[in-house]
């Protein structure tokens, strides 16, 4: 296959700007695709030549398949990204993407198709040796029979759609009494929002972890593993917290794991690069979930640990070469953490809290790595997402990583608007976290707005603070100093350090 000369990037923000320097570094020329509200954005001024696709809303420019598709005609371009969100797991995309003689920087449209259906990729893989949390393999539509399957499984169960995915209609179901409602609300729910009501049960795995494999695969049916990231730490199906590798995992259930991570790509003909998540159960069993076909917001973390990029191999696996490594080749290298910084205000329920960053200075230093694609001064747009950057640290052992975080929050300046900055330094100082004793319930079980509240000052910093001003005013001020030092203090340099 012929080498990629020219790649126009169907994304924007971090990501596009992430896929560009790969690109560039690979002597790749770039095409930028942008909205009119990307007009002065970092991905559009990178590029080499830019295509304005239409209106601020996604649905009207990012997500045109055909605007997207005329830009690189008209270009000249010889491949498409697809980057993560918008249309990079969209079948139809990546197969017109094809028809049009472009290559899709991503897996085959029939394997995005097939993991896109949660019930076919189950039956997919249960060929391959791969364990599935105890369940039904086929749509329920009869409730009495479906009721008898739920008994035999045991309360509490799931009820998931097939069409769903990342957490999109999931409903727990806690005895049999609630049982028939629960199923006509997530059929009927499902209907209306993937135009598919089939729905299957499978029991609930209560206090759950999330590890997903980074997997690799060529066009001449090698596939590799590049280990897994822990994303336990999420609120509301948003991930907070990524870190490579695991702290839980042996070796030995790194390799069980890795090895059913490979058979489901090989049940589903996978090349490019896709991850496959599992949970794993009190008891450390593990289970897949749902395979993405796309390259993840989290993936830095592995390229920290592997020291592979990513970006580059999925463009070489596109271009048909052969995965340049074999599994025995991979190892482990240090532990990397990353958090995401949003633009949303943790003290009121995580609203976006969109607006202008007014100062913007990213932490710097060995290990430090900041993906983002803002500078001081720049407006976050209101119509997508209101993630900011991502900020990966990387370094010998999962505490120096975890000290090096909180190190680098310390020093990461944003003002104009609210971030989670705060919140992500109060995951790293947590003694859960650290220990590595959590779940994907950790958000719920240990977060309230108060805890990001300035503490109160300690004894000695009252009296330090009423021999200052004594040293300062004299002694007739001691008294009342001592008196107006507040218990609560509101200084950033207090806050830094919560
Ligand atoms: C589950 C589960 C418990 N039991 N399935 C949520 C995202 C989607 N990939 C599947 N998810 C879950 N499926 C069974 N049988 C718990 C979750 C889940 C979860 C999974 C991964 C990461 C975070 C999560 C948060 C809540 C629930």
């Amino acid at each position: 296959m012929p080498k990629i000369k020219k790649i126009v990037v169907a994304n924007r923000g971090e990501i596009a700007l992430r896929v560009m320097r790969s690109a560039r570094e690979m002597g790749i020329e770039t095409v930028a695709v942008y909205s009119e509200a990307d007009r002065g954005s970092l991905h559009v001024r990178y590029a080499d030549e830019a295509v304005c696709i239409g209106p601020p809303p996604s649905s009207e420019s990012y997500l045109q398949i055909d605007k997207i598709i005329d830009a690189a005609l008209q270009t000249k371009a010889d491949a498409i990204h697809p980057g993560y969100g918008f249309l990079s797991e969209n079948e139809d995309f990546a197969s017109r993407v094809e028809a049009e003689g472009l290559l899709f920087i991503g897996p085959s449209a029939g394997a995005i198709e097939l993991m896109g259906s949660k019930l076919a990729a189950k039956a997919a893989v249960a060929k391959f040796n791969v364990p599935l949390v105890p369940g039904t393999s086929e749509p329920i539509t009869n409730v009495v029979k479906a009721k008898k399957i739920a008994a035999e499984i045991g309360y509490p169960i799931l009820i998931k759609a097939s069409a769903g995915g990342g957490g999109k209609g999931m409903r727990v179901v806690d005895d049999e009494t609630s049982f028939q409602e629960q199923m006509e609300r997530a059929v009927s729910e499902a209907t209306s929002a993937f135009g598919d009501g089939s729905v299957f049960i499978e029991k609930y795995i209560t206090k759950p972890r999330h590890i997903e494999f980074q997997i690799f695969g060529d066009k001449h049916g090698n596939v590799v593993h590049l280990f897994e990231r822990e994303c336990s730490i999420q609120r509301r199906h948003q991930k907070v917290v990524e870190e490579a590798p695991s702290s839980i995992l042996t070796p030995e259930k790194r390799e069980a794991m890795g090895q059913a991570a490979i058979n489901v790509a090989k049940a589903c003909g996978y090349y490019g690069a896709g991850t496959v998540e599992f949970i794993l159960d009190e008891d450390l069993r593990f289970y897949f979930l749902e395979m993405n076909t796309r390259l993840q917001v989290e993936h830095p973390v592995t390229e920290q640990i592997t020291g592979i990029d990513l970006v580059k191999l999925q463009i070489q696996v596109a271009e048909g070469e052969k995965l340049p490594f074999e599994q025995g080749d991979l190892k482990i290298n240090g532990h990397a953490v990353e958090i995401r910084v949003y633009a949303e205000d943790p003290s009121n329920n995580f609203l976006p809290d969109i607006g202008n960053l007014k100062t913007y200075r990213r932490p710097q230093g060995n290990g430090i790595r900041v993906d983002d694609g803002f500078e001081q001064g720049m407006d976050i747009p209101f119509y997508y997402d209101p993630m900011i950057a991502k900020l990966i640290c990387h370094a010998e052992t999962r505490s120096d990583a975890i000290e090096k975080m909180i190190r680098a929050i310390d020093e990461y300046e944003i003002t104009g608007l609210e971030t989670t900055l705060g919140f992500c330094r109060f995951v790293m100082r947590h003694d859960a976290f650290r220990s590595g004793k959590f779940d994907t319930r950790f958000v719920e079980n240990y977060f309230t707005p108060a805890v990001l509240l300035p503490t109160a000052v300690p004894e000695e910093e009252r009296i330090a603070a009423a021999l200052g001003a004594l040293l300062l005013n004299g002694r007739d001020k001691i008294s009342s100093s001592v008196q107006s030092v507040p218990q609560l203090t509101t200084s950033k340099w207090k806050k830094n350090r919560l």
